[in-house]
């Protein structure tokens, strides 16, 4: 397989500036004549290259004249032209079936619709084309189908014409008129109801914003309309962007290998980012649904408008629009609040990235996958919209923004915009604009050092050392960054030291009574200080300092670092009680509980597992009944770090020790607050007032969950009957849902499988909810190989849908830590990662990574892990897509 490198870059030779396409739709074959006006713009003689993947070529015709197959070339997926002119136009015409294409990219059949998905390498499979993001093009597409199967016709753009034809179809004609890449193509054919709003923008240009979804789910597409609503306002309101299409529209998909996907002016979406009710969605679901509705929507500016040079330039658009979403998901959770309140209802999105971060991105940069976030090579691009790419590659635009402040992030932003609209670019194009600002504020300095972050891999490690004097009342503090080489670096250039990056590290001092302590930094004072770490090691003293102080470490998470220190227990403990940064307040109490985990870790072998300490239950106690923090912040600070985060921390990695380990501190964090868990369960119980996914009620609803989790763990009497009172009683699928996971997580009851039956014959007809009823079994501690096999025998069961896979195998498989990590579950993996490269193989390279740490277990989970490893890259058809997975997994 070959391997594509970012240095080998070429512009393509040719424009393409106007596309014209006609589809004669059909779900068995669809027939497809594109014209291509094509102008050269390099050297004479050079052969027009078009790629095209499992498709049947019926003709090509250069300036209306048929070619006869001795005059282009065919193989390898490339069709060649050897045109003679500067400018000519191309017609083409073949054949692809939609109903026999189970990889989900390009046209597919999804129940009795017809969808395309062409990012990045989809477009290939509609018709020939340079299927490449530097190719920009106005495209005209023409659709022609059975007016009863396909009553419905969408495309990019705005309608131009709507006709029936004498044969008995009927066809639309649609005009984008934004030039644009391949990979945002798309077209939808179907019965689909709408809803649909009218709005007005900034500058006063009237749009139609309209979500599309299967006859009947119309019921659930208001919150999704309003999500988009509100990302309109909010694109306007703090970037100054505003919508450049008459309309906008989402159209929900069943099967869908992704969350959503920015087509322009026509998103495809995961019907699981648009549906929601209140008996169907619970909170988080509601939530993720704004995120990704915002993501998409800001990238009709970042990712459309200005677009990627080639695909090595990938989280150019997606991490800068996951930082857009995530902005605009934390100005949603503060909206109507000031102050401290408006920070902590901020932070509770901060912790829930940084947590996904922690959980998806370091161990990928710490193994066989790890990439900067502009990568160097690949063999399947597919493989790399990775959390490299989206998270970390969001938090390297945050950095940007924290150093130049919002203002200057703002105005680097229209820089960005000035420079590049309407353009293919690189990222090193948007750090250049954003540096032009940060020289204004820094003479003399610049970002070369911060470019590093584009180039390197690996998470860094920053050091923290902090030296007091009592006599001269100052305090210094000493930051030094390590950089080591991962995974395929090691391999390149061992002995090289990586050069230092530029690194923002808020800090903030207390005093032993943990009050702030005003710091003198740059000509100011402030609770706050951005230390901009830029070598190797740096050292600032703070004056005036009139004690000791316990330090506030990398506040907000200003990078996406590892922080090394020596704490004691008692500054935790401090911190969790006083620090004002409300994410570093959080941060402290996980550490407090890592550590325990940590100890009982160790002591797993051991007869008798050690008291937890008693500090911890006493801050636990405090937090949960101080009545200053938020409940969806309480949430958080009281949940433990998840099996997952504290089985990254083992070494060698044992999912044995993690469990147990996990499961002991939790049962005695509930066995200890018992009566106060009682009591705010209590005082947290919603009426029947109208349900709405607000952020103050839903997080009083997770509040509500969170103690009747800790009292099921506990085995507290109370607990069932709460629980099966909860999930019969619920007015909405949040509490539902909470009373079914604390019955299926914690007693393997007649009262559980009794829920569980109920629920499915209740929501048998509605798949979004059945994804869950799968996923809950899925995850569930009692849950073994047996289980998931007996449940894939289920008629609702099917490997095809994507969704319908994650819920029950990838559940399983990546969250299931002591049903998995047997010999049997590793088998188990293999098997489903063989089985689903025969039909999808971007979903099978997802679940083929699985176990990218394998090297890092204990001595008996790695050989069989390595083992079922083998066993897939032996397998003789594997796509380039799980290849290139194992192949680096066990390099
Ligand atoms: N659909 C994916 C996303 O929006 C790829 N662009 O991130
Ligand atoms: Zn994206």
């Amino acid at each position: 397989v070959p391997t594509i490198s970012r240095h080998d870059y070429q512009p393509y030779p040719y424009h393409l500036p106007r596309v014209s396409l006609e589809f004669d739709l059909n779900a068995a074959q669809t027939r497809v004549h594109s014209r291509l006006d094509v102008e050269r713009v390099g050297d004479e003689n050079q052969p027009l290259r078009l790629n095209g993947q499992d498709l049947v070529l019926e003709s090509v015709a250069l300036d209306g004249r048929t070619l006869s197959a001795e005059e282009y070339q065919l193989q390898d997926e490339i069709l060649t032209i050897f045109p003679t002119s500067a400018s000519f136009t191309l017609q083409i015409t073949s054949l692809c079936k939609p109903a026999e294409n189970s990889s989900l990219m390009g046209l597919y059949v999804s129940g009795d619709k017809l969808f395309t998905q062409c990012e990045a390498e989809g477009f290939r499979r509609i018709t020939w084309f340079p299927d490449r993001p530097d190719v920009m093009s106005r495209y005209r597409v023409t659709l022609r189908a059975d007016p009863k199967q396909y009553p419905l016709l969408l495309s990019n753009g705005n309608l131009l014409e709507e006709a029936d034809l004498p044969d008995g179809r009927h066809e639309a004609v649609w005009e984008d008129p934004h030039p644009k890449p391949s990979y945002l193509f798309a077209l939808v054919a179907g019965d689909f109801a709408c809803r649909e709003q009218a709005i007005t923008t900034q500058g006063k240009r009237d749009a139609l914003l309209q979500i599309y979804s299967d006859r009947g789910s119309e019921t659930k597409t208001e919150w999704a309309l309003d999500c988009l609503v509100r990302s309109v306002q909010w694109d306007e309101q703090r970037f100054g962007l505003e919508l450049d299409l008459d309309r906008f529209m989402v159209v929900a998909a069943r099967d869908f290998n992704m969350g959503a996907m920015e087509n322009k002016g026509l998103n495809i979406f995961n019907s699981a980012y648009v549906l929601a009710d209140k008996d169907s969605a619970t909170d988080s679901a509601y939530r993720a649904i704004e995120a990704v509705i915002g993501h998409e929507y800001f990238h009709n500016w970042t990712g459309n408008r200005v677009t990627c040079r080639d695909w090595f330039q990938l989280s150019l658009k997606e991490g800068l629009t996951v930082f857009r979403d995530q902005e605009f998901s934390a100005d949603m959770l503060a909206q109507d609040l000031s102050g401290a309140e408006a920070a902590s209802a901020r932070a509770v999105k901060r912790i829930d990235d940084v947590s996904t971060l922690r959980i998806a991105q370091f161990p990928e940069d710490a193994g066989p996958m790890a990439h900067p976030i502009r990568p160097e090579s690949y063999q399947e691009i597919g493989n790399f919209y990775t959390a490299t790419v989206y998270e970390k590659g969001a938090e390297v635009i945050r950095m940007q923004h924290t150093i130049l402040g919002e203002a200057g992030f703002r105005a680097g932003i229209d820089e960005y915009f000035r420079r590049h609209d309407g353009a293919a670019v690189t990222c090193d194009d948007f750090v250049s604009a954003m540096e032009s600002v940060y020289i204004q504020q820094n003479p003399g300095k610049d970002l070369d050092a911060f470019r590093r972050w584009y180039s390197q891999a690996g998470t860094p490690r920053v050091k923290v050392d902090l030296d007091y004097n009592a006599e001269t009342r100052t305090c210094s503090i000493t930051l030094g960054q390590r950089n080591e080489a991962v995974g395929i670096e090691r391999l390149q250039s061992p002995l090289l030291p990586k050069p230092p990056l530029h690194i923002p590290f808020a800090l903030g001092l207390l005093d032993q009574q943990g009050k702030a302590i005003p710091l003198e930094h740059d000509g100011k004072t402030a609770e706050t200080v951005l230390l901009e770490l830029t070598e190797e090691q740096q050292t600032w003293v703070f004056s005036n300092i009139p004690q000791k102080p316990v330090p506030s470490l990398l506040r907000n998470f200003s990078a996406p670092v590892i922080v090394d220190v020596e704490r004691q227990e008692a500054d935790l403990i401090l911190l969790a009680q006083h620090d004002t940064d409300p994410f570093a307040r959080w941060e402290a109490v996980q550490e407090l509980a890592t550590r325990q985990l940590l100890a009982l870790t160790r002591s797993v072998g051991e007869e008798q597992q050690p008291e937890v300490d008693p500090r911890i239950i006493e801050t636990w106690k405090r937090l949960l009944l101080d009545a200053d923090l938020s409940a969806a912040y309480k949430t958080r600070i009281l949940s433990q770090p998840t099996e997952k985060e504290l089985l990254e921390k083992t070494s060698p990695m044992d999912p044995a020790a993690a469990v147990k380990a996990s499961r002991h501190l939790r049962r005695q964090l509930g066995e200890a607050l018992a009566s106060d868990w009682l009591s705010v369960y209590r005082n947290s119980a919603g009426s029947d007032e109208q349900y709405t996914p607000d952020p103050l009620s839903s997080g009083r609803r997770s509040l509500h969950n969170l103690c009747l989790y800790y009292l099921m763990a506990a085995g507290h009497p109370e607990a069932k009957p709460l629980a099966v009172a909860q999930y019969y009683g619920a007015t909405n699928m949040t509490d539902r849902m909470g009373g079914l996971s604390a019955l299926v997580h914690f007693s393997n009851s007649p009262e559980s499988q009794e829920a569980l039956n109920h629920f499915y014959e209740q929501w048998q007809q509605d798949p979004l909810v059945i994804d869950k009823w799968f996923a809950l079994q899925a995850s569930a501690p009692g849950t073994t190989v047996e289980t998931i096999k007996s449940l894939m025998l289920h008629p609702a069961f099917s490997l095809r849908n994507p969704n319908r896979a994650r819920s029950l195998i990838f559940q399983f498989c990546m969250n299931n830590l002591q049903g998995v990590h047997t010999s049997e579950g590793y088998e188990f993996w293999a098997d489903q990662v063989i089985a689903l490269d025969q039909l999808n193989p971007e979903i099978a390279a997802r679940l083929a990574r699985a176990f990218d740490s394998w090297a890092r277990f204990t001595a008996t989970n790695r050989d069989a892990m390595q083992a079922g490893l083998q066993r897939i890259q032996q397998h003789p058809t594997l796509s380039r897509n799980v290849s290139e997975i194992v192949s680096k997994a066990l390099n």
